[in-house]
């Protein structure tokens, strides 16, 4: 919410903010499939957990059961499907660019049934967190990605059913104890594969945080040399998140086979991927022996090898 919150305007103003303000999760991609997020609408099936939050307003309290999946949660009926090591891509239907914070990731194993879970039981593993890196806050990063913050299920996760607790925690007010706003959406997940790692101790939901945490009793506009960002520590094989899925680590590097490259002017850290091509993989021909990372970007896996 914003800061027309405490406002002594008339209604028409307040009205007009909640209109324009913040965002909720409304779809996410996994699989190459899309399932709906928050539906807003109790009769609609989705995987996103039903929440009060129509007016896309933050959860009411860091520390009692509406930080869990947010304010007065009901589980959602359906599961989104997702392989162990695969990205999901979690889509905000927007976001105002005031808005700025970190982006985390938690699972929760809830059993044989999501769709009945009890949310004060369940137990929070953080998969993945970003917070500000140089002058950019995470929430920045989702918002140039289209709205999409990319989570991935790390590979050593085993089968079954668990809930994702995805959140943006906005600072924009959050130098006074009690001004930090969480918007969490909780998603079902039926999560494939063949690891091994369950989770089973985690952190409930009403545990993460503190108001007083760090990260939540912050002023942002000063100039911060660093950020820690709140919650638990990330699991072992836990990612940063992002614009794009954690690079997998590799067994064994496929062979490349002919193709066209797309011109690479320079290697970087961070690579941005501007032309991509329509067949073929990449044609190397000498390379280190296995790929230095992959990416994804247009639907297409790129993996990237050294030339040696
Ligand atoms: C941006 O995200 C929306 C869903 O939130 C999707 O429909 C649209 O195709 C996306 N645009 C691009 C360029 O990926
Ligand atoms: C790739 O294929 C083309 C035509 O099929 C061929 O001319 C070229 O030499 C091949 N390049 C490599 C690296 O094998
Ligand atoms: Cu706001």
């Amino acid at each position: 919410m914003s800061s027309f919150k405490t406002s002594a305007l008339v209604g028409a103003i307040t009205l007009l903010a909640k209109a324009n303000a913040h965002g909720f999760v409304s779809g996410i991609l996994a699989g190459g499939k899309y399932y709906v997020g928050q539906s807003h609408y109790s009769t609609d099936p989705s995987a996103g957990w039903l929440a009060d939050n129509g007016d896309n307003g933050f959860a009411s309290s860091l520390t009692d059961s509406n930080i869990i999946c947010h304010n007065n949660a009901v589980p959602g009926t359906q599961y989104v499907t997702v392989a162990a090591g695969d990205a999901l891509e979690i889509q905000w239907n927007t976001w105002p660019e005031s808005h700025k914070g970190p982006m985390l990731d938690y699972l929760a194993p809830c059993g044989e049934d999501c769709t009945s879970v009890d949310p004060t039981a369940l137990k929070f593993t953080k998969i993945d967190e970003k917070g500000l890196t140089g002058d950019s806050w995470a929430s920045d990063e989702m918002i140039a990605n289209n709205f999409t913050w990319v989570s991935t299920i790390p590979s050593s996760i085993a089968p079954g059913k668990y809930v994702l607790r995805h959140e943006t925690i906005a600072l924009h007010s959050a130098g006074s104890e009690g001004g930090a706003q969480a918007y969490p959406q909780c998603v079902n997940l039926e999560v494939t594969g063949s690891g091994s790692n369950s989770l089973g101790d985690g952190t409930l939901g009403t545990a993460l945080y503190t108001p007083t945490d760090p990260g939540i009793l912050i002023n942002i506009y000063t100039e911060l040399s660093d950020y820690e960002i709140p919650g638990p520590a990330v699991m072992a094989g836990g990612s940063s998140g992002g614009s794009a899925p954690a690079p997998s680590k590799p067994s064994t590097p496929s062979t490349p086979s002919n193709g066209t490259i797309p011109a690479v002017s320079s290697v970087t850290s961070s690579v941005a991927i501007t032309a991509v091509p329509t067949t073929g993989n990449a044609a190397v021909s000498t390379t280190s022996s296995a790929p230095v990372m992959t990416a994804t970007a247009g639907g297409r896996k790129f993996v990237c090898y050294e030339e040696i």
